[in-house]
């Protein structure tokens, strides 16, 4: 049934998805799905559960839209965005135009599973593909911006193939555009968004999102990933990459190292977040996030793809961590991630944070718990290397062995300790001020560190 022509569309002020059928198409010529985990399933799937779960009727279904070849330009070179932003067909007319060059002739490797593309992993359809990777991009352009706009409260990108490792010119591990990189240039370039603050949580190092943004300090990158001394793809993120030239210090790589003996999970995540990511993020003071949100660190996939065992419950408590920056306006575009119980259950405990629905509590097991000596020598090296760009964690380094609960206790006790001293000299101090008070203003104090709900 049609709807009368000037019935207005109802906006709710709540958390807009996105997503569209165009990306589906971007599918291996092979015609085996089974050789290719970065297919279109994954979206469908994320759809179906949130359809299902009736978190979807909460939300505002955002429309996409295939990204311009200008905006993909923020980002990538004329050549990367020609090659994989155009069809034959378009392809025909550019020609014509003669803007292409030698972009017609030679493009893509043969693979052995009979398709083309640049690897195994980065496959290309001819047909399709190009509207299936623009679209990716168009979609987070388009949620992104009605989130910075204030139209909508936060938001949540269906959107495939993923883009966190698609370079400059270089196209790699399933990512041709990188969808969450010409976001954020779009969002400073149009709508004046001063500083962005990107979390990576895809198990893997989003190495062209650490290179497009490298030298700048307006955005600040900070990356959880498997790093295991560079032997785990991309082999990028190594902790002393801090950043280049103005940007020194806005480039944050919390590489796990150690394999996955012990484990990884919750409790390393969540010490983590305690510990590096929220106190520099809240010292960063982002107008703007933006979530490289990949769900291969979810229980579930296996080495080489994975090989962690964080719980999809636990990234709901991330994302809600994030909400308590930059008045909430917090966007995820899904990333890589080709467990499908997986991802549907962590894109549902997002998309349930996102709505300030009330979450699952983690398992009581999971607060008691220390992290993995692994991962304490991990962040200790990122405390180490960071607390030269950033004076907040320093204070974080000798309690990075605690579990939740006695690091949620120490930080009471210490609260406490600062308000007894503060009553004990209050006398002395009060005598001091005053006399102070008569020659300069009085100096602003440091907010105590909020620590989150468990
Ligand atoms: N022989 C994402 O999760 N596999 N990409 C490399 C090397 C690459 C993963 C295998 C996996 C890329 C977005
Ligand atoms: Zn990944």
């Amino acid at each position: 049934m049609k709807s009368p022509p000037d019935q207005p569309t109802k906006h709710l002020f709540t958390t807009g998805v996105v997503y569209d059928t165009f990306m589906l198409k971007h599918q291996c010529m092979c015609g085996n799905t089974h050789v290719h985990p970065e297919h279109a399933g994954r979206i469908q799937s994320i759809w179906s559960r949130l359809q299902e779960t009736g978190l979807l009727s909460k939300c505002e279904r955002i429309r996409g839209r295939k990204a311009t070849l200008d905006e993909i330009q923020t980002v990538h070179s004329e050549y990367h965005t020609l090659l994989y932003g155009t069809s034959p067909l378009n392809r025909q007319k550019l020609d014509s135009k003669k803007l292409l060059g030698p972009i017609s002739q030679k493009m893509y490797a043969m693979l052995p599973c009979g398709g083309i593309g640049v690897d195994s992993d980065t496959v290309w359809n001819e047909m399709h593909s190009s509207s299936a990777v623009r679209m990716a991009v168009g979609c987070l352009v388009e949620l992104a911006f009605k989130v910075a706009a204030g139209e909508l409260k936060n938001g949540f990108a269906i959107i495939r193939p993923p883009g966190h490792h698609a370079e400059e010119s270089t196209a790699m591990g399933f990512c041709f555009f990188n969808s969450v990189a010409i976001t954020t240039k779009l969002l400073q370039q149009k709508l004046n968004v001063g500083k962005v603050l990107i979390v990576d949580w895809d198990i893997h190092h989003g190495n062209g999102t650490q290179q497009a943004f490298y030298n700048d300090p307006s955005v600040l990158y900070i990356s959880l990933h498997r790093y295991d001394n560079g032997n785990f793809f991309p082999g990028s993120g190594a902790p002393e990459e801090v950043g280049g030239g103005p940007g020194v210090g806005y480039n944050v790589n919390v590489a796990w190292t150690g394999g996955v003996d012990p484990p990884i999970g919750d409790v390393e995540y969540l010490t983590a977040f305690r510990t590096v990511v929220m106190p520099i993020a809240h010292e960063f003071s982002p107008d703007m996030v933006l979530v490289s949100a990949g769900f291969d660190a979810v229980e579930g996939h296996l080495s080489p793809l994975g090989g962690y065992s964080v719980t999809a419950r636990c990234f709901g408590h991330l994302t809600r961590q994030l909400m308590t920056l930059a008045g909430g306006r917090v966007v995820l575009a899904l990333e890589g991630g080709h467990d499908l119980t997986a991802i549907c259950d962590a894109s549902e405990a997002c998309v349930s944070a996102l709505l300030s629905v009330e979450l699952q509590p983690l398992d009581e097991t999971v607060l008691q718990q220390k992290p993995n000596i692994n991962a304490v020598a991990t962040l200790e090296k990122v405390i180490e290397i960071q607390s030269k760009h950033w004076s907040c964690v320093q204070r974080f380094a000798a309690g990075l062995g605690r579990s939740l609960r006695e690091a949620q206790a120490g930080e009471t006790e210490e609260a406490e300790t600062v308000s007894a001293m503060a009553l004990l000299s209050v006398g002395a101090e009060q005598a001091q001020a005053a006399a102070a008070r008569e020659h300069s203003p009085r100096p602003t104090e440091e907010p105590m560190e909020q620590e989150p709900a468990l």
